[in-house]
């Protein structure tokens, strides 16, 4: 399984250095997350930018529209354990909403308003979790472009709210955490990264076997299938594929159309509200992953012994 999320240091190390050279004057950092990859859509970068720098964080919980309201309550309950946070589940669809991320700006700053002077806040967060429509909306106008953009570096946005905040947008691209291979999924899954060299039917291989579990409901329901789903990945997605027509000569289900439809209706939401990970499913991830990079490093570690005895023995 190869992680295709491209990732170039080059313009990480850049972004770092801009944003650590801005951090001293900033009060309040915005970190916007994609409601249902709470995990998957956050940058790793934020959390040592926060804690060495000891700034509190209001983690927005966007595209709430999409998740899981009984899973997003998780997160935010998850999130605000940690010292400083405060988590909020919004989407851009609903103004009130983004204004809320003020109210909480200024309850993590008030020092600033007593003295009489501005919250200076920073919004951060991958590309597609929506920082440019949540910037427009509080802005009241569009003051940063949104949709699909290149990664090309622009000018940055600072904006005087008007209202005792001041908003900046992050210098350079935060790109999400490429480590953790079910992390790749869910952003390809959810179209949080868009044109990945990921497999189509990879992922939505990845997608049904989670969905099988968690909202087996939401799959019958859409797909009109029988109470009893199948056992496995193929045969529920040969399933779907048959449902919608998916077909290649010879009666075979094309299951490169039927990955398709499953993703997009999982994007759009027409699946239905899904969050695609759970607090407590991270953990376990994270120590697997752990496992993998120590046992990798001891192949390494042996292949090298081994090469190592091998060019002393030739030399004999
Ligand atoms: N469903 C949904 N889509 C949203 C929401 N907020 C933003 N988007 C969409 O997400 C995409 C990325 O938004 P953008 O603001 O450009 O994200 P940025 O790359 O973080 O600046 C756009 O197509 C937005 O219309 C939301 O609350 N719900
Ligand atoms: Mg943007």
């Amino acid at each position: 399984m190869s992680n295709t999320i491209q990732w170039f240091p080059g313009h990480m190390h850049k972004a770092r250095k801009e944003i650590e050279e801005v951090l001293p004057k900033i009060d309040v950092i915005i970190e916007v997350l994609d409601a249902r990859i709470p995990f998957s859509s956050e940058n790793p970068l934020i959390k040592t930018f926060r804690q060495k720098n000891d700034k509190p964080v209001v983690k927005v919980l966007n595209k709430r529209d999409l998740a899981d309201p009984e899973m997003t309550e998780r997160w935010i309950e998850h999130l605000e354990q940690d010292q400083g946070v405060k988590a909020i589940a919004i989407t851009t669809e609903q103004i009130s909403e983004v204004q809320k991320i003020t109210e909480l700006c200024r309850k993590l700053a008030p020092h600033r308003e007593e003295m009489g002077k501005n919250i200076r806040t920073m919004i951060m967060g991958i590309p597609n979790v929506g920082k440019s429509t949540i910037i427009n909306t509080l802005a009241g106008r569009t003051v940063a472009v949104t949709g699909n953009q290149p990664a090309v570096t622009r000018q940055q946005q600072r904006i005087n709210l008007q209202n005792g905040i001041v908003l900046s947008d992050t210098p350079g691209i935060l790109w999400p955490k490429v480590e953790n291979p079910h992390s790749g999924f869910r952003l390809a899954a959810t179209g949080a990264v868009k044109d990945t060299a990921m497999d189509y039917i990879d992922v939505a291989f990845f997608t049904i076997e989670y969905l099988m579990q968690a909202y087996p409901d939401l799959i019958k329901a859409r797909y009109d299938l029988d109470d009893d789903l199948p056992e496995s990945e193929i045969e529920l997605m040969e399933a779907i594929g048959r449902k919608r027509g998916c077909l290649k000569s010879g009666g075979r289900v094309d299951l490169h159309k039927a990955s398709e439809i499953l993703i997009n209706e999982l994007r759009n939401g027409t699946l239905g509200h899904i969050t695609m990970e759970r607090p407590e499913m991270i953990t376990e991830e994270l120590i697997k992953v752990a496992e993998d990079n120590e046992r990798k490093a001891e192949e390494k570690a042996k292949k090298k012994e081994e090469r190592r005895k091998r060019y002393l023995r030739n030399k004999r």
